[in-house]
């Protein structure tokens, strides 16, 4: 089967690898995963939460938004030391990518951003990928992050266009794409994916594989969450989704983006074992790992290793101490 990079997928293509018999879907999107990726590897990835809560942008699905009744507490910026120490915990328990999150609506310059920058480099110098998700950036700061060393930049599209605005007033899809042209455009990684659970159709989900597909070069690493339901949240009431629709959405990211990383993030807690090694069958190259995403909890780092040793699985080990993750 060819999988030569596309860009033109449509709706209805998407839909019907969606729609498969479940074993034809994880028998392409399996065919795909090993023609681009190791087998049965997989990257330990860790979340900080570096600055939380108190954020000014409405996000229906997020505890950390000011406008919603249970809001997290929220934190002053945490201190470069602290931030560096947590770092360097999870590199010790096996984690190769250090992802930080600080719920902004956008990166403002001042001493705050020059935090984040010695971040990024105190991460870069224990040999870790780095990744922030700042909210959203101009191409000044992006360049400023290229040249702090940062890998990747975070920053998703959530869902489709159209569902976007029933899930976010405070910002556009639009310019959620124009931050995504502004961290190409520094040459840092795109990292760019979404949440399925938050009422939208299947088609709503498709049409934001599509648009993330419709990305020059496709983004080098797609998060597909499942939400978190928060309590005090405009979503905390929604029904928990089939856990086997998170299996078809990563399958359908696998052959719709064939060389991306392909991240099983939030939601695990709610997913039985087999449901999570199912994701990483169908394409998934990474988990968070630890015990907390930013503000939820996530499996705990004892579980997730019970997890990868029975299935056995191999945590990727650092840069550089592997071959490139080629074609086998
Ligand atoms: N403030 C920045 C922004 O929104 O781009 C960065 C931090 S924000 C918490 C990063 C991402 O976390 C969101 O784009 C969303 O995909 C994810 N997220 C937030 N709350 C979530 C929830 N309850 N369940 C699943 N994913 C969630
Ligand atoms: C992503 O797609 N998922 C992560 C990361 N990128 C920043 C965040 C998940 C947050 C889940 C809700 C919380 O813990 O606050
Ligand atoms: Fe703020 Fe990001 Fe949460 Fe939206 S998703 S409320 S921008 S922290």
């Amino acid at each position: 089967m060819s999988t030569a990079l596309r860009h033109d997928w449509t709706i209805a293509e998407a839909r019907a690898f969606y729609d498969l018999p479940l074993f034809d879907l994880l028998d392409r999107a399996r065919a795909v995963h090993a023609q681009h990726h190791p087998k049965n590897t997989v990257q330990l990835c860790t979340l900080l939460s570096v600055k939380t809560g108190g954020c000014p942008e409405d996000c229906a699905y997020c505890p950390q938004s000011s406008h919603h009744e249970a809001a997290v507490k929220p934190e002053a910026l945490l201190q470069l030391d602290d931030v560096l120490e947590a770092a360097a915990r999870a590199k010790a328990h096996g984690a190769t990518r250090f992802c930080m999150g600080a719920a902004w609506r956008e990166v403002k310059d001042g001493p705050a951003f020059e935090r984040v920058l010695g971040m990024v480099r105190g991460v870069k110098a224990l040999g870790m990928e780095a990744c922030v998700t700042l909210g959203m950036l101009t191409e000044e700061q992006a360049a400023r992050l290229a040249e702090a060393g940062l890998d990747a930049y975070n920053h998703n599209l959530d869902t489709s266009r159209d569902y976007y605005k029933s899930i976010v007033t405070t910002r556009t899809f639009d310019q959620r794409l124009e931050t995504l042209r502004n961290v190409r455009s520094s040459g840092i990684t795109v990292c760019s994916g979404g949440i399925i659970g938050m009422g939208e159709s299947i088609d709503d989900r498709m049409a934001m594989l599509v648009e993330l597909s419709r990305l020059r070069p496709h983004p080098e690493s797609v998060p597909i969450n499942a939400l978190v339901r928060v309590a005090g949240t405009p979503l905390e009431a929604l029904p928990p989704i089939d856990p086997l629709e998170l299996v078809r959405m990563i399958a359908t990211a696998r052959l719709m983006m064939p060389q991306s990383k392909v991240r099983l993030s939030a939601g695990r807690t709610d997913l039985p074992r087999e449901a999570q090694l199912m994701c990483l069958y169908a394409g998934a190259n990474s988990i968070f790992y630890g015990d907390k995403l930013l503000t939820t909890s996530n499996p705990t780092a004892n579980d997730d290793l019970a997890l990868i040793e029975a299935a056995g699985l191999i945590p990727l080990e650092p840069a550089g101490q592997q071959a490139h993750p080629a074609a086998e």
